[in-house]
Protein backbone atom coordinates (compact mmCIF):
# COMPACT_ATOMS: atom_id res chain seq x y z
CA UNK A 1 0.00 0.00 0.00
CA UNK A 2 2.82 2.59 -0.29
CA UNK A 3 0.21 4.59 -2.49
CA UNK A 4 -1.43 5.14 0.77
CA UNK A 5 1.54 5.62 2.54
CA UNK A 6 2.69 8.73 -0.11
CA UNK A 7 -0.41 10.00 1.49
CA UNK A 8 0.62 10.20 5.65
CA UNK A 9 0.14 13.19 5.83
CA UNK A 10 -2.96 13.99 4.89
CA UNK A 11 -4.54 10.68 5.93
CA UNK A 12 -3.40 11.98 9.62
CA UNK A 13 -5.25 15.48 9.02
CA UNK A 14 -8.00 14.33 7.86
CA UNK A 15 -7.81 11.55 10.61
CA UNK A 16 -7.82 14.37 13.12
CA UNK A 17 -10.78 16.63 11.52
CA UNK A 18 -12.94 13.70 11.92
CA UNK A 19 -12.12 12.70 15.33
CA UNK A 20 -12.43 16.50 16.41
CA UNK A 21 -15.77 16.33 14.01
CA UNK A 22 -17.26 13.42 16.46
CA UNK A 23 -15.62 15.47 19.42
CA UNK A 24 -17.95 18.42 19.18
CA UNK A 25 -20.86 16.75 18.11
CA UNK A 26 -20.89 14.36 21.60
CA UNK A 27 -20.85 18.09 22.91
CA UNK A 28 -24.78 18.71 22.91
CA UNK A 29 -25.89 16.02 25.26
CA UNK A 30 -23.68 17.51 27.95
CA UNK A 31 -25.47 20.96 26.98
CA UNK A 32 -28.90 19.61 27.35
CA UNK A 33 -27.46 17.92 30.67
CA UNK A 34 -25.99 21.44 32.12
CA UNK A 35 -29.67 23.27 30.79
CA UNK A 36 -31.57 20.78 32.95
CA UNK A 37 -28.85 21.21 35.70
CA UNK A 38 -29.93 25.14 35.55
CA UNK A 39 -33.30 24.72 35.51
CA UNK A 40 -33.40 22.28 38.03
CA UNK A 41 -30.99 23.70 40.38
CA UNK A 42 -30.46 27.33 39.39
CA UNK A 43 -28.05 28.72 41.97
CA UNK A 44 -26.31 25.65 43.10
CA UNK A 45 -25.93 24.44 39.16
CA UNK A 46 -22.32 23.19 37.98
CA UNK A 47 -22.07 26.86 36.24
CA UNK A 48 -23.33 28.23 39.59
CA UNK A 49 -20.60 26.59 41.24
CA UNK A 50 -17.90 27.81 38.44
CA UNK A 51 -19.41 31.49 40.13
CA UNK A 52 -22.25 32.48 37.60
CA UNK A 53 -24.43 33.05 40.11
CA UNK A 54 -28.05 34.38 38.04
CA UNK A 55 -29.64 31.07 36.47
CA UNK A 56 -30.80 33.72 33.51
CA UNK A 57 -27.15 34.81 32.41
CA UNK A 58 -26.08 30.97 32.77
CA UNK A 59 -28.45 30.26 29.75
CA UNK A 60 -26.50 33.19 28.07
CA UNK A 61 -23.13 31.31 28.51
CA UNK A 62 -24.64 27.63 27.33
CA UNK A 63 -25.99 29.25 24.34
CA UNK A 64 -22.98 30.76 23.20
CA UNK A 65 -20.76 27.55 23.79
CA UNK A 66 -23.98 25.69 22.04
CA UNK A 67 -22.62 28.46 18.92
CA UNK A 68 -19.10 27.16 19.34
CA UNK A 69 -20.02 23.64 19.14
CA UNK A 70 -21.76 23.80 16.74
CA UNK A 71 -19.62 26.10 14.56
CA UNK A 72 -16.97 23.83 15.11
CA UNK A 73 -18.14 20.91 14.35
CA UNK A 74 -19.61 22.41 11.17
CA UNK A 75 -16.01 22.85 10.28
CA UNK A 76 -14.21 19.87 10.77
CA UNK A 77 -17.19 18.14 8.91
CA UNK A 78 -16.36 20.36 6.19
CA UNK A 79 -12.83 19.64 6.38
CA UNK A 80 -12.78 16.11 6.58
CA UNK A 81 -15.35 15.63 4.09
CA UNK A 82 -12.95 17.42 1.85
CA UNK A 83 -10.07 15.89 3.05
CA UNK A 84 -11.13 12.02 2.82
CA UNK A 85 -12.90 12.43 -0.48
CA UNK A 86 -10.22 13.77 -2.32
CA UNK A 87 -7.82 11.50 -0.38
CA UNK A 88 -10.16 8.64 -1.19
CA UNK A 89 -10.04 10.44 -5.45
CA UNK A 90 -6.10 10.24 -5.05
CA UNK A 91 -5.88 6.40 -3.99
CA UNK A 92 -8.06 5.46 -6.57
CA UNK A 93 -6.73 7.43 -9.23
CA UNK A 94 -2.79 5.94 -8.14
CA UNK A 95 -4.31 2.61 -7.85
CA UNK A 96 -5.92 2.74 -10.71
CA UNK A 97 -2.72 3.83 -12.96
CA UNK A 98 -0.21 1.96 -11.31
CA UNK A 99 -2.42 -1.68 -11.77
CA UNK A 100 -2.94 -0.17 -15.97
CA UNK A 101 0.93 0.51 -16.12
CA UNK A 102 1.90 -3.08 -14.87
CA UNK A 103 -0.80 -4.50 -17.03
CA UNK A 104 0.55 -2.89 -19.84
CA UNK A 105 4.33 -4.46 -19.05
CA UNK A 106 3.13 -7.83 -18.58
CA UNK A 107 3.89 -10.15 -21.33
CA UNK A 108 1.50 -11.92 -24.02
CA UNK A 109 1.42 -15.47 -22.42
CA UNK A 110 -0.22 -13.98 -18.90
CA UNK A 111 -2.57 -11.93 -21.25
CA UNK A 112 -3.46 -14.93 -23.07
CA UNK A 113 -4.92 -16.31 -19.57
CA UNK A 114 -6.89 -13.15 -18.76
CA UNK A 115 -10.10 -12.08 -20.21
CA UNK A 116 -10.80 -8.37 -20.95
CA UNK A 117 -13.60 -8.22 -18.63
CA UNK A 118 -12.29 -9.18 -16.11
CA UNK A 119 -8.92 -6.89 -16.50
CA UNK A 120 -11.66 -4.10 -16.77
CA UNK A 121 -13.18 -5.05 -13.59
CA UNK A 122 -10.26 -5.31 -11.27
CA UNK A 123 -9.08 -1.76 -12.89
CA UNK A 124 -12.86 0.10 -12.55
CA UNK A 125 -14.83 -2.06 -9.70
CA UNK A 126 -12.01 -3.33 -7.52
CA UNK A 127 -10.60 0.29 -7.47
CA UNK A 128 -13.68 1.85 -6.43
CA UNK A 129 -14.23 -0.30 -3.79
CA UNK A 130 -10.87 1.25 -1.98
CA UNK A 131 -12.19 4.83 -2.78
CA UNK A 132 -15.62 3.91 -1.21
CA UNK A 133 -14.15 3.32 1.56
CA UNK A 134 -11.35 5.59 2.65
CA UNK A 135 -14.54 7.94 0.95
CA UNK A 136 -16.98 6.74 4.20
CA UNK A 137 -15.49 3.81 5.60
CA UNK A 138 -12.13 5.43 7.68
CA UNK A 139 -13.82 8.30 8.62
CA UNK A 140 -17.06 6.09 10.21
CA UNK A 141 -14.08 3.66 11.72
CA UNK A 142 -12.44 7.05 13.52
CA UNK A 143 -15.50 8.47 14.73
CA UNK A 144 -17.01 4.45 16.43
CA UNK A 145 -13.77 4.77 18.13
CA UNK A 146 -13.85 8.44 19.71
CA UNK A 147 -17.60 7.76 20.63
CA UNK A 148 -16.45 5.18 22.43
CA UNK A 149 -13.81 6.75 24.22
CA UNK A 150 -15.40 10.37 24.98
CA UNK A 151 -18.89 8.69 25.54
CA UNK A 152 -17.19 6.24 28.18
CA UNK A 153 -14.96 9.43 29.81
CA UNK A 154 -18.47 11.16 30.33
CA UNK A 155 -20.08 8.89 31.89
CA UNK A 156 -17.36 7.68 33.61
CA UNK A 157 -16.66 11.04 35.56
CA UNK A 158 -20.62 11.46 36.14
CA UNK A 159 -21.33 8.21 37.17
CA UNK A 160 -19.09 5.13 37.54
CA UNK A 161 -21.27 2.73 38.38
CA UNK A 162 -23.79 3.32 35.46
CA UNK A 163 -21.44 3.39 32.70
CA UNK A 164 -20.29 0.29 33.69
CA UNK A 165 -22.93 -0.61 32.17
CA UNK A 166 -22.90 0.76 29.07
CA UNK A 167 -19.48 -0.38 28.37
CA UNK A 168 -20.65 -4.02 28.74
CA UNK A 169 -21.64 -4.86 25.58
CA UNK A 170 -19.12 -2.34 23.63
CA UNK A 171 -16.28 -5.78 23.48
CA UNK A 172 -18.95 -7.85 22.90
CA UNK A 173 -20.00 -6.14 19.74
CA UNK A 174 -16.52 -5.49 18.30
CA UNK A 175 -15.67 -9.15 19.05
CA UNK A 176 -18.53 -10.34 17.11
CA UNK A 177 -18.18 -7.56 14.13
CA UNK A 178 -14.76 -8.75 13.75
CA UNK A 179 -16.02 -12.82 13.78
CA UNK A 180 -18.89 -11.24 11.08
CA UNK A 181 -16.52 -9.51 9.30
CA UNK A 182 -14.27 -12.43 8.87
CA UNK A 183 -17.90 -14.55 7.64
CA UNK A 184 -18.79 -11.89 5.21
CA UNK A 185 -15.31 -11.34 3.93
CA UNK A 186 -14.96 -14.75 2.07
CA UNK A 187 -18.97 -13.81 0.44
CA UNK A 188 -17.41 -10.91 -0.88
CA UNK A 189 -14.70 -12.46 -2.28
CA UNK A 190 -17.21 -14.39 -3.93
CA UNK A 191 -18.94 -11.97 -5.19
CA UNK A 192 -16.00 -9.83 -6.88
CA UNK A 193 -14.74 -13.19 -8.90
CA UNK A 194 -18.67 -13.45 -10.27
CA UNK A 195 -18.16 -9.65 -10.89
CA UNK A 196 -15.58 -10.24 -13.18
CA UNK A 197 -17.23 -13.29 -15.22
CA UNK A 198 -20.12 -11.12 -15.68
CA UNK A 199 -17.83 -8.34 -16.73
CA UNK A 200 -15.97 -10.53 -19.57
CA UNK A 201 -19.24 -11.76 -21.07
CA UNK A 202 -20.84 -8.26 -21.66
CA UNK A 203 -17.72 -7.71 -22.84
CA UNK A 204 -17.15 -10.01 -25.31
CA UNK A 205 -21.06 -9.96 -26.36
CA UNK A 206 -20.50 -6.18 -27.19
CA UNK A 207 -17.69 -6.29 -29.09
CA UNK A 208 -19.17 -9.58 -31.12
CA UNK A 209 -22.56 -8.09 -31.72
CA UNK A 210 -21.96 -8.51 -34.94
CA UNK A 211 -21.59 -12.36 -35.07
CA UNK A 212 -24.33 -12.73 -32.60
CA UNK A 213 -26.57 -10.86 -34.47
CA UNK A 214 -25.41 -12.92 -38.10
CA UNK A 215 -26.54 -16.26 -35.90
CA UNK A 216 -29.57 -14.57 -34.80
CA UNK A 217 -28.27 -15.47 -31.35
CA UNK A 218 -29.68 -12.99 -29.41
CA UNK A 219 -31.92 -15.30 -26.98
CA UNK A 220 -28.88 -18.29 -26.24
CA UNK A 221 -26.94 -15.10 -25.74
CA UNK A 222 -29.46 -13.52 -23.40
CA UNK A 223 -30.08 -16.79 -21.36
CA UNK A 224 -26.36 -17.11 -21.31
CA UNK A 225 -25.72 -13.18 -19.65
CA UNK A 226 -28.86 -14.68 -17.49
CA UNK A 227 -26.85 -17.32 -16.05
CA UNK A 228 -23.94 -15.02 -15.42
CA UNK A 229 -26.02 -12.60 -14.07
CA UNK A 230 -28.08 -14.97 -11.81
CA UNK A 231 -24.96 -15.95 -10.09
CA UNK A 232 -23.94 -13.03 -9.57
CA UNK A 233 -27.10 -12.04 -8.06
CA UNK A 234 -27.03 -15.08 -5.62
CA UNK A 235 -23.44 -14.53 -4.92
CA UNK A 236 -24.58 -10.88 -3.58
CA UNK A 237 -27.92 -12.36 -1.74
CA UNK A 238 -25.94 -14.67 0.66
CA UNK A 239 -23.45 -11.79 0.96
CA UNK A 240 -27.30 -9.56 2.26
CA UNK A 241 -28.37 -12.58 3.86
CA UNK A 242 -25.39 -12.55 6.79
CA UNK A 243 -24.63 -8.62 6.19
CA UNK A 244 -28.26 -7.96 6.76
CA UNK A 245 -28.61 -9.25 10.10
CA UNK A 246 -26.00 -7.96 11.42
CA UNK A 247 -27.29 -4.58 12.79
CA UNK A 248 -30.12 -5.71 14.11
CA UNK A 249 -27.83 -8.27 16.48
CA UNK A 250 -26.12 -5.11 17.47
CA UNK A 251 -29.28 -3.35 18.37
CA UNK A 252 -30.23 -6.03 21.10
CA UNK A 253 -27.27 -5.38 22.45
CA UNK A 254 -27.33 -2.10 22.91
CA UNK A 255 -30.92 -2.22 23.89
CA UNK A 256 -29.53 -3.94 26.96
CA UNK A 257 -27.24 -1.57 27.96
CA UNK A 258 -29.59 1.65 27.34
CA UNK A 259 -32.24 0.18 29.75
CA UNK A 260 -29.61 -0.71 32.08
CA UNK A 261 -28.87 2.79 32.09
CA UNK A 262 -32.63 4.17 31.88
CA UNK A 263 -33.35 1.61 34.85
CA UNK A 264 -30.63 1.87 37.38
CA UNK A 265 -29.90 5.39 36.57
CA UNK A 266 -33.42 6.41 37.13
CA UNK A 267 -33.68 4.44 40.64
CA UNK A 268 -30.08 6.44 41.74
CA UNK A 269 -31.71 9.73 40.70
CA UNK A 270 -34.72 8.73 42.50
CA UNK A 271 -32.42 7.99 45.54
CA UNK A 272 -30.97 11.12 45.26
CA UNK A 273 -27.41 9.38 44.34
CA UNK A 274 -27.51 11.16 40.70
CA UNK A 275 -28.44 14.74 39.79
CA UNK A 276 -31.81 15.46 36.99
CA UNK A 277 -28.64 16.81 35.09
CA UNK A 278 -26.88 14.02 35.08
CA UNK A 279 -29.17 11.27 34.64
CA UNK A 280 -30.23 13.26 31.48
CA UNK A 281 -26.71 13.42 30.04
CA UNK A 282 -26.48 9.75 30.61
CA UNK A 283 -29.47 8.77 29.08
CA UNK A 284 -28.93 11.28 26.06
CA UNK A 285 -25.38 10.11 25.62
CA UNK A 286 -26.15 6.21 25.73
CA UNK A 287 -27.97 7.30 22.40
CA UNK A 288 -25.22 9.06 20.49
CA UNK A 289 -23.05 5.70 21.43
CA UNK A 290 -26.14 3.59 20.33
CA UNK A 291 -25.98 5.30 17.04
CA UNK A 292 -22.66 4.43 15.61
CA UNK A 293 -22.21 1.80 16.81
CA UNK A 294 -25.04 -0.12 14.66
CA UNK A 295 -23.17 1.66 11.32
CA UNK A 296 -19.91 -0.48 12.74
CA UNK A 297 -21.53 -3.30 10.67
CA UNK A 298 -21.87 -1.32 7.30
CA UNK A 299 -18.44 -0.20 8.22
CA UNK A 300 -16.86 -3.43 8.60
CA UNK A 301 -18.83 -4.52 5.51
CA UNK A 302 -17.38 -2.02 3.26
CA UNK A 303 -13.92 -2.88 5.08
CA UNK A 304 -14.21 -6.07 3.58
CA UNK A 305 -15.56 -5.27 0.53
CA UNK A 306 -12.46 -2.71 -0.04
CA UNK A 307 -10.04 -5.35 1.61
CA UNK A 308 -11.14 -8.04 -1.02
CA UNK A 309 -10.97 -5.51 -3.99
CA UNK A 310 -7.79 -4.27 -3.29
CA UNK A 311 -6.09 -7.74 -2.42
CA UNK A 312 -7.20 -8.75 -5.96
CA UNK A 313 -5.28 -5.28 -7.38
CA UNK A 314 -2.24 -6.25 -5.26
CA UNK A 315 -2.13 -9.69 -6.63
CA UNK A 316 -2.33 -8.08 -10.04
CA UNK A 317 0.51 -5.61 -8.96
CA UNK A 318 2.65 -8.79 -7.73
CA UNK A 319 2.49 -11.02 -10.74
CA UNK A 320 6.11 -10.83 -12.28
CA UNK A 321 6.76 -9.20 -15.23
CA UNK A 322 8.03 -12.90 -16.91
CA UNK A 323 9.64 -10.32 -20.04
CA UNK A 324 12.87 -8.68 -18.52
CA UNK A 325 14.40 -6.21 -20.67
CA UNK A 326 18.09 -6.68 -21.14
CA UNK A 327 19.88 -3.32 -21.00
CA UNK A 328 22.13 -3.21 -24.47
CA UNK A 329 21.19 -0.84 -27.76
CA UNK A 330 22.43 -1.20 -31.27
CA UNK A 331 23.47 2.34 -32.92
CA UNK A 332 21.99 1.89 -36.10
CA UNK A 333 20.00 -1.74 -36.83
CA UNK A 334 21.31 -3.72 -39.87
CA UNK A 335 18.30 -6.10 -39.63
CA UNK A 336 20.14 -9.32 -39.91
CA UNK A 337 17.82 -11.99 -37.81
CA UNK A 338 18.68 -15.66 -37.01
CA UNK A 339 16.38 -17.99 -35.04
CA UNK A 340 18.34 -20.29 -33.49
CA UNK A 341 17.32 -23.62 -32.45
CA UNK A 342 14.30 -22.85 -31.16
CA UNK A 343 11.46 -24.34 -29.26
CA UNK A 344 8.10 -22.82 -28.09
CA UNK A 345 4.66 -24.21 -26.71
CA UNK A 346 2.26 -22.18 -25.33
CA UNK A 347 1.07 -22.59 -21.62
CA UNK A 348 -0.67 -26.49 -21.87
CA UNK A 349 0.01 -26.91 -25.74
CA UNK A 350 1.67 -28.99 -27.71
CA UNK A 351 5.35 -27.16 -28.96
CA UNK A 352 4.51 -25.11 -31.75
CA UNK A 353 8.28 -25.67 -32.80
CA UNK A 354 10.69 -27.75 -30.93
CA UNK A 355 13.91 -26.99 -32.57
CA UNK A 356 13.37 -24.29 -35.42
CA UNK A 357 16.80 -22.45 -37.29
CA UNK A 358 15.97 -19.65 -39.31
CA UNK A 359 18.37 -16.94 -41.12
CA UNK A 360 17.22 -13.86 -42.42
CA UNK A 361 20.18 -11.46 -44.00
CA UNK A 362 20.05 -7.91 -44.15
CA UNK A 363 17.82 -6.32 -46.37
CA UNK A 364 16.46 -9.25 -47.90
CA UNK A 365 12.45 -9.71 -48.17
CA UNK A 366 11.38 -13.24 -46.92
CA UNK A 367 8.60 -14.62 -47.76
CA UNK A 368 6.85 -17.18 -44.97
CA UNK A 369 4.42 -19.69 -45.82
CA UNK A 370 2.41 -22.69 -43.63
CA UNK A 371 -0.63 -23.99 -43.45
CA UNK A 372 -2.95 -22.32 -40.47
CA UNK A 373 -1.61 -22.39 -37.19
CA UNK A 374 1.62 -23.22 -37.97
CA UNK A 375 3.36 -21.01 -36.01
CA UNK A 376 4.27 -18.15 -38.25
CA UNK A 377 2.69 -15.51 -36.37
CA UNK A 378 4.41 -16.57 -33.26
CA UNK A 379 7.49 -16.26 -34.81
CA UNK A 380 7.00 -12.68 -35.22
CA UNK A 381 6.41 -12.57 -31.44
CA UNK A 382 9.74 -14.29 -30.08
CA UNK A 383 11.36 -11.97 -32.58
CA UNK A 384 9.42 -8.82 -31.20
CA UNK A 385 10.19 -10.70 -27.74
CA UNK A 386 6.41 -10.57 -26.97
CA UNK A 387 6.61 -14.40 -25.87
CA UNK A 388 10.40 -15.60 -25.12
CA UNK A 389 11.43 -19.47 -26.17
CA UNK A 390 11.41 -22.48 -24.09
CA UNK A 391 15.21 -22.65 -25.21
CA UNK A 392 17.53 -21.61 -28.34
CA UNK A 393 18.08 -18.13 -29.36
CA UNK A 394 16.75 -15.31 -31.42
CA UNK A 395 18.64 -12.73 -32.32
CA UNK A 396 19.52 -9.49 -33.91
CA UNK A 397 22.51 -8.44 -35.39
CA UNK A 398 24.48 -11.13 -34.02
CA UNK A 399 22.76 -10.24 -30.42
CA UNK A 400 20.15 -12.52 -28.65
CA UNK A 401 17.26 -10.07 -28.26
CA UNK A 402 17.02 -10.54 -24.38
CA UNK A 403 19.85 -8.73 -23.57
CA UNK A 404 18.50 -5.74 -25.88
CA UNK A 405 16.18 -2.86 -24.44
CA UNK A 406 12.74 -3.47 -25.29
CA UNK A 407 12.86 0.48 -26.63
CA UNK A 408 15.51 -0.61 -29.14
CA UNK A 409 14.23 -3.82 -30.43
CA UNK A 410 10.23 -3.09 -30.71
CA UNK A 411 11.69 0.45 -32.29
CA UNK A 412 13.29 -1.41 -34.84
CA UNK A 413 10.68 -3.29 -36.46
CA UNK A 414 7.51 -2.04 -37.86
CA UNK A 415 4.34 -4.60 -37.58
CA UNK A 416 1.51 -4.64 -39.79
CA UNK A 417 0.18 -7.82 -37.05
CA UNK A 418 -2.49 -10.01 -38.71
CA UNK A 419 -4.88 -8.47 -35.81
CA UNK A 420 -4.34 -4.99 -36.27
CA UNK A 421 -6.26 -2.45 -33.97
CA UNK A 422 -7.29 0.76 -34.84
CA UNK A 423 -7.58 3.62 -31.84
CA UNK A 424 -10.54 6.04 -31.62
CA UNK A 425 -9.30 9.34 -33.07
CA UNK A 426 -9.37 10.11 -36.75
CA UNK A 427 -7.39 8.94 -39.79
CA UNK A 428 -4.78 10.65 -39.31
CA UNK A 429 -4.36 10.02 -35.63
CA UNK A 430 -4.07 6.66 -36.59
CA UNK A 431 -0.93 7.01 -38.76
CA UNK A 432 0.30 9.15 -36.25
CA UNK A 433 0.46 6.43 -33.88
CA UNK A 434 3.18 5.19 -35.95
CA UNK A 435 5.35 7.75 -35.26
CA UNK A 436 3.89 10.50 -33.27
CA UNK A 437 6.40 13.41 -34.08
CA UNK A 438 5.99 13.10 -38.06
CA UNK A 439 5.40 15.96 -40.48
CA UNK A 440 1.70 16.31 -42.31
CA UNK A 441 3.98 15.75 -45.80
CA UNK A 442 5.34 12.15 -43.92
CA UNK A 443 1.71 11.31 -42.66
CA UNK A 444 1.14 11.51 -46.79
CA UNK A 445 3.73 9.89 -48.21
CA UNK A 446 2.36 6.82 -46.02
CA UNK A 447 -0.53 7.07 -47.29
CA UNK A 448 0.31 7.08 -50.67
CA UNK A 449 2.78 3.98 -50.26
CA UNK A 450 -0.24 2.06 -48.27
CA UNK A 451 -2.83 3.11 -51.09
CA UNK A 452 -5.08 4.56 -49.08
CA UNK A 453 -4.91 8.24 -49.96
CA UNK A 454 -8.14 7.26 -52.37
CA UNK A 455 -10.14 6.26 -49.79
CA UNK A 456 -9.46 8.79 -47.52
CA UNK A 457 -10.14 11.23 -49.72
CA UNK A 458 -13.55 10.03 -50.51
CA UNK A 459 -14.46 9.86 -46.81
CA UNK A 460 -16.47 12.42 -45.31
CA UNK A 461 -14.06 14.29 -43.41
CA UNK A 462 -11.12 13.16 -45.17
CA UNK A 463 -8.24 13.23 -42.82
CA UNK A 464 -10.43 13.50 -39.89
CA UNK A 465 -13.08 10.91 -40.25
CA UNK A 466 -13.74 9.36 -37.02
CA UNK A 467 -12.85 5.74 -37.27
CA UNK A 468 -14.59 4.78 -34.75
CA UNK A 469 -13.85 1.61 -31.61
CA UNK A 470 -11.09 -0.52 -33.15
CA UNK A 471 -12.33 1.42 -36.64
CA UNK A 472 -15.41 -0.03 -36.70
CA UNK A 473 -16.26 2.62 -39.26
CA UNK A 474 -13.97 1.08 -41.84
CA UNK A 475 -14.42 -1.76 -44.21
CA UNK A 476 -11.34 -4.43 -43.78
CA UNK A 477 -9.54 -3.67 -46.47
CA UNK A 478 -9.73 0.37 -45.66
CA UNK A 479 -8.67 -0.98 -41.67
CA UNK A 480 -5.63 -2.81 -43.41
CA UNK A 481 -4.30 -0.19 -45.44
CA UNK A 482 -4.24 2.52 -42.42
CA UNK A 483 -2.15 -0.11 -40.74
CA UNK A 484 0.22 -0.10 -43.43
CA UNK A 485 0.32 3.49 -43.29
CA UNK A 486 1.03 3.48 -39.60
CA UNK A 487 4.02 0.97 -40.21
CA UNK A 488 5.03 2.64 -43.38
CA UNK A 489 5.65 5.73 -41.27
CA UNK A 490 7.34 4.28 -38.52
CA UNK A 491 9.99 3.58 -40.54
CA UNK A 492 11.79 1.15 -39.20
CA UNK A 493 14.87 -0.99 -40.17
CA UNK A 494 12.36 -4.45 -39.91
CA UNK A 495 9.19 -4.13 -41.74
CA UNK A 496 6.89 -7.24 -40.84
CA UNK A 497 3.72 -7.85 -42.75
CA UNK A 498 1.59 -10.32 -41.27
CA UNK A 499 -1.28 -11.46 -43.74
CA UNK A 500 -1.16 -7.47 -43.87
CA UNK A 501 -3.10 -7.65 -47.80
CA UNK A 502 -5.58 -9.99 -47.12
CA UNK A 503 -8.50 -8.07 -46.81
CA UNK A 504 -8.18 -6.08 -50.62
CA UNK A 505 -8.86 -6.78 -53.38
CA UNK A 506 -6.30 -8.22 -56.19
CA UNK A 507 -5.84 -4.57 -57.93
CA UNK A 508 -5.07 -2.99 -54.65
CA UNK A 509 -2.84 -5.43 -53.74
CA UNK A 510 -0.50 -5.63 -56.60
CA UNK A 511 -0.19 -1.60 -56.27
CA UNK A 512 0.87 -2.61 -52.59
CA UNK A 513 2.98 -4.66 -53.52
CA UNK A 514 4.96 -2.30 -56.18
CA UNK A 515 5.28 0.17 -53.65
CA UNK A 516 6.30 -2.30 -50.60
CA UNK A 517 9.16 -3.45 -53.13
CA UNK A 518 10.13 -0.22 -52.97
CA UNK A 519 10.44 0.01 -49.59
CA UNK A 520 12.04 -3.05 -48.74
CA UNK A 521 15.09 -2.04 -50.89
CA UNK A 522 16.48 -0.84 -47.83
CA UNK A 523 15.43 -3.08 -44.69
CA UNK A 524 15.00 -6.42 -44.00
CA UNK A 525 11.11 -6.95 -45.29
CA UNK A 526 8.86 -10.25 -43.87
CA UNK A 527 5.70 -11.20 -45.96
CA UNK A 528 3.45 -13.86 -43.98
CA UNK A 529 0.78 -14.60 -46.24
CA UNK A 530 -1.35 -17.61 -47.41
CA UNK A 531 -2.02 -16.04 -50.77
CA UNK A 532 1.45 -16.71 -52.69
CA UNK A 533 0.89 -14.02 -55.22
CA UNK A 534 1.76 -11.77 -52.05
CA UNK A 535 5.16 -13.78 -51.57
CA UNK A 536 5.92 -14.70 -54.94
CA UNK A 537 8.42 -11.79 -55.39
CA UNK A 538 10.42 -12.20 -52.19
CA UNK A 539 14.45 -13.04 -52.41
CA UNK A 540 13.25 -16.28 -50.82
CA UNK A 541 10.09 -17.62 -49.50
CA UNK A 542 10.44 -20.28 -46.35
CA UNK A 543 8.10 -22.81 -45.96
CA UNK A 544 6.85 -23.49 -42.50
CA UNK A 545 5.76 -27.30 -41.86
CA UNK A 546 5.24 -29.24 -38.31
CA UNK A 547 7.28 -26.48 -36.59
CA UNK A 548 10.40 -26.90 -38.96
CA UNK A 549 11.27 -25.10 -41.90
CA UNK A 550 10.79 -27.70 -44.40
CA UNK A 551 11.47 -25.74 -47.71
CA UNK A 552 13.21 -22.20 -48.79
CA UNK A 553 13.97 -20.89 -51.94
CA UNK A 554 13.01 -18.38 -54.48
CA UNK A 555 9.60 -19.12 -56.11
CA UNK A 556 10.75 -20.44 -58.75
CA UNK A 557 12.83 -22.99 -57.63
CA UNK A 558 10.03 -24.04 -54.83
CA UNK A 559 7.73 -24.41 -57.43
CA UNK A 560 10.05 -26.25 -59.65
CA UNK A 561 10.30 -29.17 -56.58
CA UNK A 562 7.44 -31.18 -55.80
CA UNK A 563 6.79 -29.91 -51.99
CA UNK A 564 3.99 -28.31 -50.21
CA UNK A 565 5.02 -25.22 -51.72
CA UNK A 566 4.43 -26.55 -55.38
CA UNK A 567 1.10 -27.96 -54.41
CA UNK A 568 -0.54 -25.07 -52.69
CA UNK A 569 0.74 -23.24 -55.88
CA UNK A 570 -0.70 -25.61 -58.27
CA UNK A 571 -4.04 -25.34 -56.03
CA UNK A 572 -3.99 -21.69 -55.77
CA UNK A 573 -4.09 -20.79 -59.40
CA UNK A 574 -6.42 -24.12 -60.35
CA UNK A 575 -3.29 -26.26 -62.17
CA UNK A 576 -4.49 -28.90 -59.44
C1 LIG B 1 0.54 -21.31 -33.73
C2 LIG B 1 -1.41 -21.88 -30.89
C3 LIG B 1 -2.36 -21.92 -32.06
C4 LIG B 1 -1.56 -22.59 -33.14
C5 LIG B 1 -0.13 -22.30 -32.77
C6 LIG B 1 -1.66 -16.97 -30.23
C7 LIG B 1 -1.73 -18.37 -29.68
C8 LIG B 1 -1.58 -19.47 -30.50
N1 LIG B 1 -1.63 -20.74 -29.99
C9 LIG B 1 -1.85 -20.94 -28.63
O1 LIG B 1 -1.89 -22.06 -28.17
N2 LIG B 1 -2.02 -19.87 -27.80
C10 LIG B 1 -1.97 -18.58 -28.27
O2 LIG B 1 -2.13 -17.62 -27.49
O3 LIG B 1 -0.14 -21.77 -31.47
O4 LIG B 1 -0.24 -20.12 -33.82
P1 LIG B 1 0.14 -18.93 -34.82
O5 LIG B 1 1.57 -18.65 -34.72
O6 LIG B 1 -0.77 -17.82 -34.54
O7 LIG B 1 -0.17 -19.59 -36.25
P2 LIG B 1 -0.08 -18.98 -37.71
O8 LIG B 1 0.17 -17.51 -37.63
O9 LIG B 1 0.87 -19.76 -38.48
O10 LIG B 1 -1.53 -19.25 -38.25
P3 LIG B 1 -2.46 -18.40 -39.21
O11 LIG B 1 -3.80 -18.95 -39.03
O12 LIG B 1 -2.34 -16.97 -38.81
O13 LIG B 1 -2.00 -18.62 -40.60
O14 LIG B 1 -1.73 -23.99 -33.07
O15 LIG B 1 -3.50 -22.66 -31.73
MG1 LIG C 1 -0.92 -15.89 -37.99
Amino acid sequence: MSQLRSHRGRIILASVCSVMNKFWDLAPPVLIGMAVDVVALREESFLGDLGWANPREQFYILVSLTVVVWILESLFEYFYAVLWRNLAQAAQHELRMSAYTHIQDLEMRWFSQQTTGGLMAIMNDDVNQLERFLDQGATDLLQVATTVIVVGAIMFMIAPEVAILAVIPVPIIVIGSFIFQRRIGEKYTRVREEVADLNSLLNNNLSGITTIKSFTAEEREVARVKEASVTYLEANKSAIRLSASFVPLIRMAILFAFTANMLVGGWMALDGKLSIGAYSVIVFITQRLLWPLTRLGQTFDLYQRAMASTTRVLDLLDTDIGIVEGDRTIDSVKGDIEFRDVAFAYPSREPVYTGLTLKIKSGETLGIVGSTGAGKTTLMNLLMRLNDPLSGKVMLDGIDVSELKLDCLRGSIALVSQNTTLFPGSVKDNILYGRPDATDEEVMNSAEVAEAMDFIHNLPDGWDTEVGEDGHRLSGGQRQRLAIARAVLKDAPILVLDEATSNVDNETEAALQRSIEKLSLNRTTIIIAHRLSTVRNATRIAVLDAGEISEMGSHSELVKSSGLYSRLWKVQTGAA
